[in-house]
């Protein structure tokens, strides 16, 4: 750490004789020995709108003043007067002029496996490795793995800089697949409890899915606009697809979900109005019969791939549609379209939209859960721009119940043993509010408020359902073990802004309680 920042200082007092002024000179200067020269990072993050988000401005500059805690982001206020500062973060909130190209030669030679790495063929612990949980701190970019029966953490390590989305487990849970915003995709060992490597897949990318067989990783990108798939077993890459609508232009992909049973992954696609379908089997089932033919030949990467593994099809509706809920079958899905203020119903197997759902104030979809009440499926899903649960039933596709919430959350939660779903308020005032709503009145039976104005979000039950818990999002944050039947309080595990936690059985099984 100490080396690095004096490395910093030095390569800034090399490349300005006097002061340098203008921001590009000033990005050289100081930030590019860790960012990259191109801004697409490197021992830091990349510094490009993409990956900074909704972090402008004043906040921007704060980072740049102030430092990083925790990282190795120094403090630039003593080098940087308050306008070069200023000036500094308005030149990172300005896009690319190029991005540099980012097919398999460059994502092949970015792979690095740990040499250190030798498999264990069974775990090296005394839990059971079924009931782990992954806990991704991202207040120091660490995640730790808890034994789920004694909440012990087995190990804590480093991931890339801003993980974000689930990781994917493989089939047997051995194996963890982690990204970060950045297109870094890190593979880890959850019997030896070390990495095996990681690879950039993407430059700016958005999610992970794992195939049903446990074959195949799949990365949904924004920059540039591909799908990566690479190989689970070496992370070697298998095919980079650019992303295309029928004329030709591209589109970011929004995310990629696995559909074990269509054997498939599904893409939801940013800037055109399409859902995508690419087999993982070359016996893709009858449901994918419509793939050879609805897949125009003529298209540059067609070719040999078109017709087996990797095959693709195009569903096209009405326009462009993300965020899915997949039904438990996944022969549906629920979109939401990009207005905000409703989703749409599209059949899998016929590439038809069949119902649309009025679900007005930004349903996130992706959260949204499913379970049998009074005998008939039916799934919620949150809003994030209104305080309020929507839950819908499966065969119908109508909303039977809003539930009324002290604002709009983000994640919900629950399990196959629990009479409840736990909802968390992530937005406003009420954001350290927990809801716990019984499945079958849709009432909420109790309000928890872990740590009285701390966020508190993410809910995660261990494999059996014996407990959940709660993620307090702060840097100086806790897990907290609930016991899922009394709701008291059990456990209190000091974490850094615990983002989310996922428990390897509920995953592998995808259990009914928790977003896939
Ligand atoms: Fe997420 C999952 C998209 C902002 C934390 N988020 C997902 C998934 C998608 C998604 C598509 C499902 C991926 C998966 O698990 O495979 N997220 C988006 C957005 O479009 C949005 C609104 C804007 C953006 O910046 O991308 C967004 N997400 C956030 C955040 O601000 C959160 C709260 C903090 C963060 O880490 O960036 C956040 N998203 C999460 C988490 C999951 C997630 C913790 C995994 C949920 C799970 O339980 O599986």
């Amino acid at each position: 750490m100490i080396r690095f920042i004096a490395t910093l200082s030095l390569a800034a007092l090399a490349a300005a004789p006097g002061r340098a002024t203008e921001p590009g000179d000033l990005f050289a200067a100081h930030c590019a020995e860790c960012h990259g020269p191109s801004r697409l990072g490197g021992l830091g993050p990349a510094l490009i709108p993409e990956t900074l988000g909704r972090m402008r401005g004043p906040a921007l500059a704060e980072v740049i003043a102030t430092g990083r805690p925790n990282t190795q982001m120094p403090a630039f206020s003593g080098e940087l007067g308050a306008d070069e500062i200023a000036a500094l973060a308005a030149y990172l909130e300005m896009p690319l002029s190029e991005v540099p190209a980012w097919g398999p030669e460059e994502i092949a030679a970015s792979r690095s496996l740990d040499p250190g790495y030798v498999p264990a063929a069974a775990p090296v612990f005394d839990a059971d490795p079924m009931n782990l949980f992954v806990v991704v701190e991202s207040g120091d970019h660490h995640i730790s793995v808890l034994d789920g029966d004694r909440f012990e953490v087995l190990d804590r390590f480093p991931t890339p800089f801003a993980v974000h989305g689930g990781p994917k487990f493989s089939p047997d849970g051995h194996f963890v697949f982690v990204m970060s915003r950045d297109g870094w995709v890190q593979k880890y060992d959850l019997w030896s409890l070390r990495e095996v490597g990681r690879i950039r897949a993407g430059l700016n990318s958005r999610n992970i899915a794992i195939s049903h067989d446990g074959k195949w990783l799949a990365v949904a990108n924004y920059l540039p606009a591909t799908v990566t798939i690479l190989s689970t077993a070496d992370l070697s890459v298998a095919r980079v697809i650019a992303v295309t609508d029928r004329k030709g232009n591209p589109s970011r992909v929004s995310a990629v979900y696995q559909a074990p049973p269509r054997k498939s992954f599904i893409l939801a696609l940013k800037d055109a109005p399409e859902i995508w379908e690419i087999a993982t089997d070359p016996e893709a089932p009858p449901q994918h019969e419509g793939f050879v033919h609805s897949f125009e030949k003529g298209m540059e990467e067609a070719l040999a791939s078109s017709e087996g593994l990797f095959a693709r099809r195009r569903i096209e509706v009405a326009q462009p549609l993300d965020d899915f809920f997949f039904t438990p079958d996944y022969r549906n899905l629920i979109g939401a379209a990009r207005d905000g203020e409703h989703g749409v119903v599209v059949n899998l197997t016929t590439g038809r939209e069949i119902a649309e759902l009025p679900l007005s104030g930004l349903p996130h979809l992706g959260s949204g859960i499913a379970w049998t009440r009074q005998g008939r499926r039916v799934m919620a899903t949150p809003h994030l721009g209104e305080p309020r649960l929507s839950v819908i039933d499966l065969e119908n596709w109508e909303v039977v119940a809003t539930i009324d919430m002290l604002g709009p959350g983000f994640f919900l939660r629950s399990h196959e043993t629990s009479p409840y779903v736990w909802a968390d308020v992530f937005f406003g005032p009420n954001s350290d509010a927990i809801h716990v709503i019984d499945k079958e009145t849709l009432e909420i039976v109790r309000t928890l408020r872990p740590v009285p104005g701390a966020t508190a979000a993410h809910v995660e039950f261990d494999r059996w359902g014996k407990y959940a818990l709660v993620s307090i999002w702060e840097d100086d944050g806790a897990l907290i073990v609930y016991d899922a039947a009394t709701l008291e309080e059990v456990r209190r595990l000091p974490m850094r802004k615990p983002s989310g936690k996922y428990n390897v059985w509920n995953k592998i099984t995808f259990s009914d309680g928790t977003s896939h």
